[in-house]
């Protein structure tokens, strides 16, 4: 099918924020539409998200938020060499490329890019008579990622009501995608009720949907979120476990970890101790970003003393980037990666760094933003690119559930297994 128009424009994110939106419009008459998302938590090496701050459409009504430039850079620069070709993925992302050959998409924006990335692979899909999960995948039976969600939020989706950024679950336990999400909403709703008990605003919720219960250690955040995972009648470490991003880039502060509610300043080699003793005395399976986004040697430091199993994922260390992720395989930094698309600024080379990942045995979880709308294209990634698992806040919030139901839609119509190789740590 060929392309006729393609148009960029501005829409809300969950946060009610400008974010990029690019529709593709095709020969059949039918539009493919694809939105973006944006971090709160962003690492400086992520290609770079263009804002009207920095552009002549800056205004004030947003702040310098607005994103009409990256918008005019896909109708102005990209539609009109799109515009009458065949819709394709590789060869729309090798001209974007050649528009923008910077790394890091700084002049049209990775917002631009990303965009209209993901509305040719609608489009192809389409023209393949495939849903984005089966245009990835054609053949055999889908993998259905592990769900990582969302109880607490602190850090920077929170106002910091907690020093690290997520306390999340994972039911390993469950033998299906529906059965792990029926879990975690029964343990998200005693949150609430539990967190009521505590005094805590819990009809407010956080960027992500979790809940902003103030806690002043992480060590008392995990104690609660256990009691809940009791409290629903599962097993803790059994049926379900804990996982934390703990976003340590916004807690480095001239070469030491402030933890402002705690009232503690670790140096780099406490830091990592208190990491070690954190993961063996609480029943977390897996942790992110436990350093800084720089910080390789405690990385690599902590790799050596963890317990077998632990997953270890590089957020803001890695970007989404081949480069940086090779660096980490080198050094043995983690054993794990997020892959968050809009990180990368197309879907060919984010396939590409997910494929490096595995290729090396690094476990995937694909990831949405902090800032999110109601697009659901993330959850066929994770499906067609076989990642192991998949993390989009919480079970609260249309910019989150839309992922959640499109992954339960996926169960119910397709061949699917659950992807439950996540061997528990010992
Ligand atoms: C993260 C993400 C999603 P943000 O750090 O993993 O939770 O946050 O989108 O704000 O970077
Ligand atoms: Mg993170």
């Amino acid at each position: 099918m060929t392309i006729t128009r393609l148009v960029g424009y501005q829409v809300l994110d969950s946060r009610g924020r400008p974010t990029v939106a690019a529709t593709v419009l095709l020969s059949d008459g039918t539009s493919h539409t694809s939105h973006i998302p944006s971090g709160a938590s962003t690492g400086l090496h992520e290609a770079k998200e263009l804002r009207d701050h920095k552009t002549p459409y800056s205004e004030k009504i947003f702040n310098g938020k607005s994103v009409f430039q990256a918008c005019a850079n896909i109708n102005e620069l990209i539609a009109p060499k799109l515009v009458g070709n065949v819709a394709n993925l590789v060869a729309a992302d090798q001209l974007i490329k050649t528009i923008d050959p910077s790394e890091d998409f700084h002049t049209i924006g990775a917002n631009a890019s990303l965009a209209v990335s993901i509305a040719v692979a609608k489009s192809q899909a389409h023209t393949e008579g495939k849903s984005l999960a089966r245009f990835f995948q054609p053949t055999g039976p889908l993998q259905l990622p592990m769900p990582m969600v969302n109880i607490l939020s602190g850090g920077a989706h929170a106002k910091k009501t907690m020093d690290i950024q997520d306390v999340l679950v994972m039911a390993h336990g469950a033998t299906s995608f529906r059965e792990a999400i029926s879990w975690i909403s029964a343990i998200r709703e005693i949150a609430t009720t539990e967190g009521a008990k505590l005094g805590a605003p819990t009809h407010l919720i956080a960027d992500e949907g979790g809940l902003a219960i103030p806690f002043t250690t992480i060590e008392s955040a995990c104690d609660f979120v256990s009691s809940c995972i009791t409290l629903a009648g599962l097993e803790v470490g059994r049926d379900v476990s804990i996982a934390l991003d703990v976003a340590a880039t916004q807690l480095y502060i001239d070469g030491s970890y402030h933890l402002p509610n705690a009232n503690k300043v670790h140096t780099k080699n406490d830091f990592i101790a208190y990491m070690q003793n954190l993961v063996k005395n609480q029943p977390i399976i897996s942790i992110e970003d436990p350093f800084a986004e720089d910080d390789w040697d405690s990385w690599n430091q902590f790799m050596t003393g963890i317990p077998t199993n632990l997953q270890v994922v590089g957020d803001d260390l890695y970007t989404t980037n081949l480069v940086r992720l090779n660096r980490g395989i080198l050094h043995n930094s983690s054993n794990s990666i997020l892959i968050k698309p809009n990180q990368n600024g197309l879907l060919t080379t984010t396939l590409q760094v997910l494929k490096e990942a595995k290729a090396s045995n690094l476990r995937t979880v694909v990831s949405a933003r902090s800032g999110e709308t109601e697009d659901s294209w993330l959850a066929d990634l994770a499906v067609g690119w076989g990642a192991g698992q998949i993390k989009v806040g919480s079970t609260h919030g249309s910019d989150r559930t839309s992922k959640w139901n499109r992954l339960l839609e996926l169960e119910a119509i397709e061949d699917c297994e659950f992807n439950k190789g996540q061997p528990l740590k010992s």
